[in-house]
C-alpha cells in the first residue's frame, strides 16, 4: 500500500507536496481542493496520507472526519482555519495546524531532519508565495541565502503556473517531482518563459482594470474578466486604481460569480468579510484575513458589494 500525498495546487500546496515527497520519495501525489477533498478522498487507496494545505471546508467538516477517521495513519499539515472540534474528532490523524504560517513551513519544519539541507528552499518558496514569509523560522533561514535569488525562483514558479502549460495537474505533479529532487523553477524547462509571459498578461490586466473598475465608499471591484488565471492581482489592482482599502474581482462562472478579495488596508479580515457578505446573499465565502473569496448566486452581485462595503470598518 502507497503513501500517498494529496495537496492544494497553489505553490504553496506545490512546495508542501515537494518537501514531502523529499521525505517520501515513492508517495504518490494527488492534488485536491476544498470542495472535492471528500469525494477524491475515495479515489486514495488505503495506506497512509499526508494532506498539505487543504482548508476543511465546513458543510463537510462531519464528514471527512468519519472518512479520515476510518484510514491509517494520517498526517495533516494546514494553516486554514479548522472547524471546531476537528481536529480532537480523530485519533489517528496527526495535525500540523498553524494559522500563522505557510503550510510549506509546517511540512518543512516536521520532516527537515530527514532531507537535504538545501530543501529548505522549496519551504522559502511556498512560504513567500502564499505572502508568509514574516515569521520567525522563515525569517532565520532567509538569512542563510541570498534572497534576490530566491525570489527570482518564486516568481519563476507563480507567475510560471499561471499558464495553460503547467496549470494542470500532470504538470504540477511533474513540478513536485523536480522540487524534491532539489531543481529550481528557474532550471525547470519553459518554466520562467511561462512566467515572463504572465507578467506581461498582468501588465495587460492593469491596464483594463484601471479603464473599467467601479467602486463604492470603501470598495474597488472590477466584474467578468477573462484572466481568471489571476484573480488575486485583478481584486489588488481593483482596489489600488480606485483608491480603496479593498479590492473585489467578480469572474462569472456559468451559474455563479467567483468572488477574490485582497486589501490595501492590511487590518482588513477579509476571510470575515468574504463569509458574512456572501452568507447575506445565500453564497459562501471565507479564505485567509489577507486572502479571500466567494462563491455568490448571479443576481446577487451589487448586494454582496454593498454588504462588503458596510463591513469594512476603517
Ligand atoms: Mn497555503
Amino acid at each position: 500500500m502507497r503513501r500517498t500525498i494529496i495537496a492544494h495546487s497553489d505553490t504553496d500546496g506545490i512546495c508542501s507536496a515537494a518537501i514531502a515527497l523529499a521525505r517520501f520519495p515513492d508517495a504518490r501525489v494527488f492534488f485536491s481542493k476544498p470542495v472535492s477533498l471528500l469525494k477524491e478522498l475515495d479515489e486514495v487507496d488505503e495506506g497512509n496520507v499526508i494532506i498539505c494545505d487543504i482548508a476543511v471546508n465546513k458543510p463537510d467538516a462531519v464528514a471527512l472526519a468519519k472518512k479520515l477517521a476510518k484510514r491509517k495513519d494520517v498526517l495533516f499539515f494546514d494553516h486554514h482555519p479548522m472547524p471546531p472540534g476537528f481536529k480532537s474528532a480523530m485519533k489517528n490523524v496527526t495535525f500540523h495546524h498553524d494559522e500563522r504560517v505557510s503550510a510549506s513551513e509546517l511540512v518543512y519544519r516536521a520532516f527537515k531532519d530527514a532531507i537535504a539541507p538545501e530543501r529548505v528552499w522549496i519551504a522559502l518558496y511556498g512560504a513567500i508565495a502564499d505572502y508568509s514569509e514574516a515569521t520567525p523560522f522563515i525569517e532565520e533561514k532567509m538569512r542563510n541565502w541570498d534572497r534576490r535569488a530566491i525570489f527570482f525562483e518564486v516568481s519563476s514558479i507563480v507567475m510560471g503556473i499561471k499558464n495553460e502549460g503547467f496549470s494542470d495537474y500532470g504538470a504540477k505533479r511533474r513540478l513536485v517531482a523536480e522540487l524534491a529532487k532539489g531543481t529550481n523553477p528557474s532550471q525547470m524547462p519553459r518554466l520562467v518563459e511561462s512566467a515572463r509571459e504572465a507578467v506581461v498578461k498582468e501588465a495587460e490586466l492593469y491596464e483594463e482594470i484601471k479603464r473599467t473598475a467601479a467602486s463604492f465608499d470603501h470598495v474597488g471591484y472590477i466584474v467578468k474578466l477573462e484572466h481568471f488565471g489571476f484573480r488575486g492581482p485583478a481584486a489588488l489592482f481593483a482596489a489600488t486604481v480606485t483608491d480603496k482599502p479593498l479590492g473585489v474581482a467578480a469572474f462569472e462562472r456559468g451559474s455563479h460569480f467567483d468572488i477574490t478579495l485582497r486589501a490595501r488596508e492590511p487590518s482588513l479580515r477579509l476571510n470575515d468579510i468574504a463569509e458574512k457578505a456572501a452568507a447575506a446573499v445565500g453564497g459562501s465565502g471565507g479564505g485567509h484575513p489577507h486572502a479571500a473569496g466567494a462563491r455568490i448566486p448571479m443576481s446577487k452581485l451589487k448586494e454582496f458589494l454593498k454588504k462588503a462595503d458596510e463591513l469594512v470598518d476603517v
